[in-house]
């Protein structure tokens, strides 16, 4: 079989690199606010105070996903918007800004699939320790409770973490994002196990409040590859390696708890110095039955005679280009935990601009989606459970401590005057979706 019927064709975004409005209607700031305005952190010194506008402009943006053909839109919630003060009171002017964006989708037949977190900590909970604090857990319960009886009853997908792996490793290991901490390993894991927690947590939340949607986790995934096929082997051990020092890269630290209900054996071996204590009932916690895993892949790296070659296509960020990337995640997630599966973030990005003609052509955008679906689609072919394929990004946006330099959107956002304009690559991939992805 190819891609399944109801296969979700879709982009995704996140709250703080689209919407902008960032002290409107009741929002507090988040870590992400914090971090910018504190100056010297994001390379074009820019911020999120508007961005795309996108608060104020859902509605555009909305019309434009079904003039595109898009099947379902994945965003997430500031939990700024919804509990100014991280916790205690309710902000009901934001839920109604994502009650209102979920209305406008459901209106054109969009599946809304929505975030819990994608990195903007309430800053006043940062204060507090943020994800250090052991109180975490709760205080995003909370949150996501609050969340949940809103829009519970019209979105019946969750999704509960985007990427931990990097908002630890950028944010409290290397300290390039939001908090910019350089934490030891011993906190790490701290703070690891409490965003596990909290993880189950609002699992928990799901299944009590919205019992008929799905939930799952997104994860930020680097393959090993194979370089040839006597490469396979060796490449899934690697796919699935620990270490002590860089334990919050791997993949198996966040899914073999949640999948199997343990911390990988290795890992406890090798910080039993320093691995907060757990019990039971925190592990069964973790490990409530989830319905899908989320991958977001844009990169990989070679298992065998691999030498990299000057020259190399890679994209504006820096990132080499993968053909087989998709596929050999996908595989590797199917192998080990045997779940549905999403790619719920891929893209490119690109030095994209309007052309004289008034358009934004993005070959290079066309080819990469082009290899990259194909791969996604051998996976499928060979019996993997993929339900779903969401472009990083409907549009251009805040790329984090890169500013706005790298363009990920399938639609250009022109930042001075706030115009969207769709990429050629947009009307590419409205074709795959229509043919549900033959065409590849
Ligand atoms: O922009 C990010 C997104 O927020 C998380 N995944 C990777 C994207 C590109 O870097």
């Amino acid at each position: 079989m190819s891609f399944r019927k109801d296969f979700m064709w879709g982009a995704a975004t996140a709250s703080f690199q689209i919407e902008g409005a960032w002290n409107e209607d009741g929002k507090s700031p988040s870590i992400w606010d914090e971090f910018c305005h504190r100056g010297g952190k994001i390379e074009d010194n820019s911020n999120g105070d508007i961005a795309c506008d996108h608060y104020h402009k859902y509605k555009e943006d909305v019309k434009l996903m079904a003039e595109l053909g898009l099947k379902a839109y994945r965003f997430s919630i500031a939990w700024t918007r919804i509990l100014p003060e991280g916790t205690g009171r309710i902000n009901e002017k934001g839920l109604e800004f994502y009650s209102d964006l979920v209305d406008e989708l459901l209106k054109y037949n969009i599946t809304p699939f929505v975030t819990l977190y994608h990195w903007d900590l309430p800053y006043c909970l940062q204060l507090k320790g943020g994800w250090t604090n052991p109180e975490s857990p709760l205080w995003f319960e909370e949150y996501a409770t609050a969340v949940i009886k809103k829009l519970g009853d019209r979105v019946k997908n969750f999704i509960t973490f985007n990427e931990p792996s990097v908002f630890m490793g950028c944010g409290y290991a290397q300290g390039s994002h939001a908090p910019g901490y350089q934490l030891s390993t011993h906190d790490l894991l701290h703070i690891g196990h409490n965003i596990h927690l909290a993880h189950g947590r609002a699992v928990k939340v799901v299944r009590s409040l919205a019992p008929d949607a799905k939930v799952g986790i997104t994860l930020a995934s680097l393959p090993a590859i194979p370089f040839t096929k006597n490469d396979e082997e060796a490449a899934y051990e690697s796919h699935f390696s620990i270490s002590r020092e860089f334990f919050f890269w791997s993949d198996a630290y966040w899914a073999d708890p949640i999948v199997f209900g343990k911390y990988p054996e290795k890992l406890l071996e090798e910080t039993k110095d320093i691995f907060p204590a757990f019990t039971d009932e925190d592990m069964k916690l973790i490990s409530q039955k989830i319905d899908f895993i989320g991958l977001n892949i844009y990169q990989g790296h070679y298992i065998g005679d691999y030498k990299r070659l000057p020259g190399t296509p890679h994209t504006e960020i820096g990132w080499d280009t993968f053909d087989n990337a998709l596929e050999a995640g996908v595989k590797h997630f199917t192998k080990r935990y045997n779940m549905p599966i999403y790619i719920t973030e891929n893209g490119l990005s690109c030095h994209d601009w309007e052309s004289l003609d008034g358009k934004v052509h993005d070959p290079n955008r066309v080819d990469f989606l082009h290899r990259y679906l194909r791969g996604l689609k051998a996976a499928a072919e060979a019996g993997c459970d993929v339900r779903g394929y969401f472009q990083w990004s409907f549009m251009d946006n805040f790329e984090w401590a890169k500013g706005y330099n790298p363009r990920f959107g399938m639609v250009f956002c022109d930042y001075k005057t706030l115009k969207r304009i769709p990429k050629d690559s947009a009307y590419w991939y409205k074709e795959v979706i229509e043919s549900n992805g033959e065409n590849l």
